[in-house]
């Protein structure tokens, strides 16, 4: 039955190829398609060959396994697509071996001869398997021994197990397939206007369509790739377009040219559409040399369009992606234009329909003028350009970060040979700053005659791009002649010392938020203020320039800055910085924050969720050391158990402490008494305690590596415990209030000195925005489509019955200097601490840009308290809870109107919106 409704049908195990077949592949899954691809080609060519799809797993029904290969088999190859560590073959390999055994040992044996059994592995890691491997594969099994426990596509040159394989391989599907392929911008548009393609033209012709998309988790500036391909026969081809086989490729971004060459993928004849603001007769010279050639060796039409000069006419802002769709249509002859076009406009409809009629105007207008602009560029070309790709880091970056990480970059790095990965699989910090994503088409400029040195700007940046150092004045004597600084205002710093504030161009996202919280306007012209965006094009190299110098130049001694003021802690150095969160998250200046005031001391457990992405965002990272190598240890581990990961680290670290005080104290006679004395009783309440510290440890590890006895190896190995380390839990309200939450409760009830921070966006962000206990009550999410029932879970509440534990409730755009403080009294607090962080985030439906305003509106409305709860002033019998924001000046409605989360309610549901507000506003009333 399923069979006659699907048009499908299953048996345990599938046999494909010829009957008389020596050589056969054991699979199962996606690959076992590629697989079948690839045996037809071969079949037609009169190889032996075949191919037994694995359909059921689990329970293994081996005597099903013998009955399906053909009894000519003489050599097998099964695949696994898994690594299982500590055990001598892959599952199904062995399943096959045991198999195989058990039945040659039976009464009446199929097989004349035992067939011959390898086991290999494909598809890690996120590699390819394609019909080339797949036929290296047989390559191999025809060989009178063939390679046992092989793998394919890693390239590796330490064990040598990988086959080997010709990559210009190609199967005949792979000819008769039309294959086309689409570079877009991360949130441009480009992957949902192609998923809407696929479906127009499997709706409206008789072509069998597949897609795949590649991007990777960066959560703005990202490159996306769509593959496409359409066949009148079924497709099988369960791989990415590989190069040269591309028959039509778009580069939404002209950014692309710069980083990729694309028309490495382009087929003979292929067909290349480019989005670019060029003139006509500047496009030819964009070009890299490479693709030059490539467009005149291999013919390639090329069509142009200006997207953007569209899309900012009809006031549809970056987004291009119903532009370039239109285009795809109107020059590919996949299907006749006008009933494509009609497709795309009926998708657009329905797709912002519900926004209003005015937004499916524009996107309608926008499409006919595509078909208007777009034009075939065509030319006497001869090969004159000298340009190259952009190196993906610069050649002054590190070797490992050259040959690994900036090979990932350029989406090179399924060619790095094993080798060069680190064993231990500890890679290097600090990378995501050889990253330059220039996102930014604006970026701040400080004006030095109305700056007061508060130090927001630096505080509220996403991205730690804007940063300020106080340095003396001589230093820069030698600085670019438009690096700006000044004698550093207040009383607290000395003559002489001076000030600046500066932007890295290149990592500038272009937010505005530095701007936006600046308080400071100039009398004469209030649009004007101590801080503006000024255009990147004209002062962007002199800025490239300043952000060098300003690099160079030391850190402000940490002992003397006063960091419990916004300037004071300004003035450290982040340890966290340039991540690839959205523009304007509001998560990220929290954890910034943190790596300024603890960084070099910081050990973190990280849940999953944007933290864990932005956080450990391979090849790159956004944490980083400071100048003598210090800087937070970060892991992530899962998301459901980060409180007992952080947890552990604190238990290890401790019972580091306590071995090396106690082999302090046993080796006292043979060290410096006053130095161990000194360093049983340090004092590391403060920055100067932990310096001296620091550097008492340094004296020490030198007289243990004088002595060189077992017990002074041992503290050697474990002294650098004897320093302060800090502790942090750090995920998102999903974790905490939900899935880790057990495990968060646990922590807090222990009564360990670990610091928790949850981010909260008041959902589940990373994977979409689905409803958590976090999620207030009235606010549209996923699975609360008809707004969230019930109330927000009052964490800090929960928490503070424990009256052992520090909480802060916090919003850095509301009230910087109240959390500022929460970090520094949580930190200094010997228990658990908890701060609560309201974190906007695009899953709110408003534009971050205004994640400042937001952040405003629910403290006043009385939504987002602010609040610190510290137990060691319940020791001296003051109240240990200090509210820090006033009572509701602003009706709730006032908030929950300003944010589409809420909004979307009153236009699908009116009443329940209503009645929802109402018993919100009772809630914060109770509160109150
Ligand atoms: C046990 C488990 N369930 C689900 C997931 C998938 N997952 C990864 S991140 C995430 C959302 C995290 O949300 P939150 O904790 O609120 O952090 P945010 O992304 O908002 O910062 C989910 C559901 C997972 N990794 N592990
Ligand atoms: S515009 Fe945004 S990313 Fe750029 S410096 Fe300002 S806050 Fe940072
Ligand atoms: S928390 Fe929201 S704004 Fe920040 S990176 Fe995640 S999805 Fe983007």
């Amino acid at each position: 039955r399923f069979a006659q409704l699907t048009g499908r049908q299953y048996r345990l195990f599938d046999y494909l190829g010829a009957e008389d077949a020596e050589r056969v592949l054991v699979l199962m899954g996606s690959g076992a398609e590629a697989a079948e691809e690839t045996v037809d080609h071969l079949l037609a060519r009169g190889e032996k060959v075949g191919l037994l799809k694995v359909r059921l797993f689990r329970p293994f029904a081996p005597q099903y396994l013998i009955d399906a290969l053909p009894p000519t088999v003489t050599n097998i190859a099964v695949l696994d697509r898994t690594k299982e560590p500590g055990a001598e073959g892959e599952p199904l390999y062995k399943d096959v071996i045991t198999a195989l055994a058990e039945h040659q040992m039976s009464d009446r044996p199929r097989f004349k001869a035992p067939p011959k059994v390898v086991g290999g592995r494909y598809g890690l890691g996120s590699k390819e398997f394609s019909p080339a491997m797949i036929k290296g594969i047989y390559d191999e099994l025809a060989k009178p021994q063939a390679k046992n426990h092989f793998t394919v596509g890693i390239i590796d040159d330490v064990q040598g197990r990988n086959l080997a394989w010709d990559p210009t391989f190609r199967t005949d599907a792979n000819r008769n397939t039309r294959q086309c392929l689409f570079y877009g911008l991360g949130s441009d548009g480009t992957v949902s206007a192609n998923k809407n393609s696929i479906k127009i033209i499997g709706d409206a012709t008789d072509f069998h369509v597949q897609a795949y998309f590649v991007y990777d988790s960066k959560k703005a500036g990202a490159t996306t790739v769509s593959h496409l391909r359409f066949s009148q026969s079924p497709i099988n081809s369960s791989y990415l377009i590989g190069a040269d086989d591309a028959d039509f490729i778009a580069c939404h971004h002209p950014v692309f040219l710069e980083r990729y060459e694309l028309l490495d993928m382009a087929a003979e004849g292929a067909t290349f559409l480019l989005n670019t603001e060029l003139e006509r007769d500047a496009i030819w010279a964009s070009f890299t040399v490479a693709s030059q050639r490539q467009i005149i060796d291999k013919n390639i039409k090329l069509y142009c369009i200006n997207a953007a000069a569209i899309a900012e006419r009809h006031g549809m802002g970056k987004r291009i992606n119903t532009i370039m769709q239109a285009c795809f249509f109107a020059i590919t002859d996949l299907m006749p234009t006008e009933p494509a076009i009609d497709a795309i406009k009926q998708a657009v409809a329905s797709t912002y329909g519900r926004k209003g009629r005015a937004i499916v105007q524009q996107n309608n207008e926008a499409i006919d003028d595509a078909l208007a602009e777009v034009y075939p560029l065509n030319g006497n070309w001869r090969v004159d350009s000298t340009r190259k790709l952009r190196p993906p880091v610069p050649d002054t970056a590190p070797e490992f970060v050259q040959r690994v990480t900036g090979e990932i970059i350029a989406g090179r790095g399924d060619l790095i040979p094993v080798s060069l990965l680190p064993e231990d699989g500890a890679y290097p910090v600090g990378t995501a700053a050889y990253e330059k994503r220039n996102l930014g088409q604006e970026i701040p400029r400080v004006d030095y005659d109305l700056c007061t040195h508060c130090g927001k700007c630096a505080f509220v940046c996403p991205h730690s791009v804007i940063r300020s150092k106080a340095f003396p004045a001589e230093l820069a004597v030698e600085a670019p002649p438009t690096f700006q600084h000044q004698q550093i205002k207040g009383r607290d710093y000395p003559e002489g010392l001076h000030i600046s504030y500066q932007v890295s161009p290149e990592d500038c996202t272009g937010c505005k938020l530095c701007v936006d919280i600046c308080p400071i306007r100039d009398k004469s012209n209030v649009s004007h203020k101590a801080i503006n965006m000024v255009p990147k094009a004209p002062s962007g190299p002199e800025e490239k320039d300043n952000w060098t110098f300003f690099e160079q130049l030391p850190d402000y001694d940490r002992r003397l800055a006063k960091i419990d003021t916004m300037k004071g802690a300004m003035l450290l150095e982040p340890l966290f910085e340039f991540s690839g969160a959205c523009l304007g998250c509001g998560e990220t200046p929290y954890i910034r924050l943190a790596s300024q005031l603890f960084g070099d001391r910081m050990v973190v457990a990280n849940a999953t969720g944007c933290s864990s992405i932005y956080g450990g965002n391979l090849p790159t990272t956004p944490w980083a050391a400071n100048r003598e190598g210090r800087g937070p240890a970060w892991n992530n581990s899962l998301f459901e158990d980060n409180a007992e990961f952080g947890l552990g680290m604190r238990l290890a670290l401790d019972q580091q402490r306590i071995l090396a005080r106690d082999l302090l104290a046993r080796l006292n006679g043979e060290l410096d008494a006053t130095l161990v004395e000194d360093i049983l009783n340090a004092d590391e309440s403060d920055e100067a305690g932990i310096h001296e510290q620091r550097q008492r440890v340094a004296a020490l590890k030198e007289q243990l590596a004088a002595l060189n006895t077992e017990p002074a190896r041992l503290l050697l190995s474990v002294a650098d415990s004897l320093c302060k380390r800090s502790v942090w839990i750090i995920g998102g309200d999903g974790w905490a209030y939900d899935i880790g939450y057990g495990g968060l409760d646990h922590v807090l009830a222990s009564g360990e000195n670990v610091n928790i921070l949850v981010l909260d966006t008041e959902v589940y962000s990373n994977t979409g925005g689905q409803t958590s206990k976090a999620t207030p009550r009235g606010a549209v999410a996923k699975f609360s489509a008809a707004g969230k029932p019930t109330a927000k879970k009052d964490l800090a509440r929960i928490a503070m019955s424990y009256e052992n534990v520090y909480v802060a409730h916090v919003a850095y755009g509301a009230k910087d200097v109240q959390t500022l403080h929460a970090f520094i009294e949580a930190e200094s607090y010997d228990g658990p601490s908890l701060i609560i962080a309201y974190a906007p985030c695009i899953a709110h439906g408003i534009d971050l840009e205004d994640n400042h305003r937001q952040q405003q509106l629910a403290v006043d409305s009385g939504h987002w308290p602010l609040l610190r709860f510290d137990p060691r002033r319940a020791e001296k019998n003051h109240n240990p809870l200090h509210l820090d924001s006033k009572p509701p000046s602003i009706p709730y409605r006032e908030f929950a109107r300003s944010e589409a989360r809420f909004n979307m309610l009153w236009r699908s549901h009116p009443e329940q919106a209503e009645r929802l507000l109402s018993e919100a506003q009772h809630e914060v009333s109770q509160r109150f």
